[in-house]
């Protein structure tokens, strides 16, 4: 299976993007804590060849703290650049900012300028709002809230560029594009519903059983699959359609919702192993 989702106005993104990125001196590759490798666009490293880039491993509130760990080593020995951060802490934001203003090459008399580029989603126009110190851009937990590039000047002689989310035309294989779809930066119409809840399922039962079980209590055991779990939240939750079956679609809704709002705990979707000993998580 792969997904086909492009809307219209990403391929204009596309375009506009190519011109903006040559313009400035650093790009922030703004991904997903709990999902680095499915969240990274490999449009990005196409279109900032030879540009100054970081990986910005955001919410990481939300994400397992022992795979981040593991994610930011995995890249240090790849020689790539890459630092974690929670996107609402101001602390964390400046210390990105901080790590671009020393890292640049650049005539030190004019702005620096950064964009922050990924796809939807990852938390680009909360970070710029947190680096202004008010509500600048608007945000949202849904994909393509942000329509248009938008440069910020900061206090600090930094202008920053927010840009739309960019998605890639086609999104194979299967695996990532759930990962995504889980993760809530494809649009929850995209992919069936039930489909992410039972992908997510089977992610919590194999790594995050104590998560699980400390969250619905009335689980009592740990399902042994994936329906049985999806039916006991629903049963536990009243989503019952008439001759007393759980409503399915209702009952992925309350387990989607609890994992992106992080009731269920601090979850990754993918650990550098999965990449690393899985083909199918190969570009
Ligand atoms: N828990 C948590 N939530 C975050 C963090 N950063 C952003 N968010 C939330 O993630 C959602 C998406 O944030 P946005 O800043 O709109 O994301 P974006 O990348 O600009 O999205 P697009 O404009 O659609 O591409 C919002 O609900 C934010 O509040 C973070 O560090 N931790
Ligand atoms: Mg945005």
């Amino acid at each position: 299976m792969t997904i086909q989702w492009f809307p219209g106005h990403m391929l204009e993104t596309e375009k506009q993007l190519k011109k903006a990125i040559s313009k400035v001196d650093a790009v922030l590759e703004i991904l997903d804590a709990r999902l680095p490798h499915a969240s990274a666009n490999p449009f990005v490293n196409k279109i900032c060849t030879g540009k100054f880039r970081i990986k910005v491993l955001n919410k990481t509130d939300l994400a397992d703290p022992e795979q981040t760990a593991l994610w930011l080593k995995y890249f240090e020995t790849k020689q790539v650049p890459a630092i974690a951060i929670c996107g609402t802490q101001k602390s964390d934001a400046n210390a990105v900012l901080k790590y671009c203003v020393n890292h640049t090459d650049r005539n030190r008399a004019r702005k620096l300028k950064v964009m922050v580029l990924g796809i939807p989603n990852t938390g680009k126009s909360t970070i710029l709002n947190t680096l202004a110190g008010k509500k600048i851009a608007k945000t949202g937990n849904e994909p393509a809230i942000t329509r248009q590039q938008q440069r910020t000047s900061l206090n600090n002689n930094i202008d920053m560029y927010d840009t739309p989310g960019i998605l890639w035309p086609v999104i194979a294989p299967r695996q990532r594009a759930y990962i995504l779809a889980a993760s809530g930066a494809i649009s929850d119409t995209a992919i069936d519903y039930t489909d992410i809840a039972f992908f997510t399922a089977a992610l919590l039962i194999e790594r995050y059983p104590d998560l699980l079980m400390g969250r619905f209590p009335f689980l009592e055991t740990l399902p042994t699959d994936e329906l049985t779990l999806i039916e006991k939240i629903g049963t536990a939750r009243g989503h019952l359609k008439k001759g007393g079956h759980v409503n399915l679609h209702k009952a992925s809704e309350v387990l989607i919702r609890e994992l992106r709002s992080g009731k269920i705990g601090k979850i990754s979707f993918e650990t550098p192993k999965d990449i690393e000993n899985d083909e199918t998580f190969k570009d």
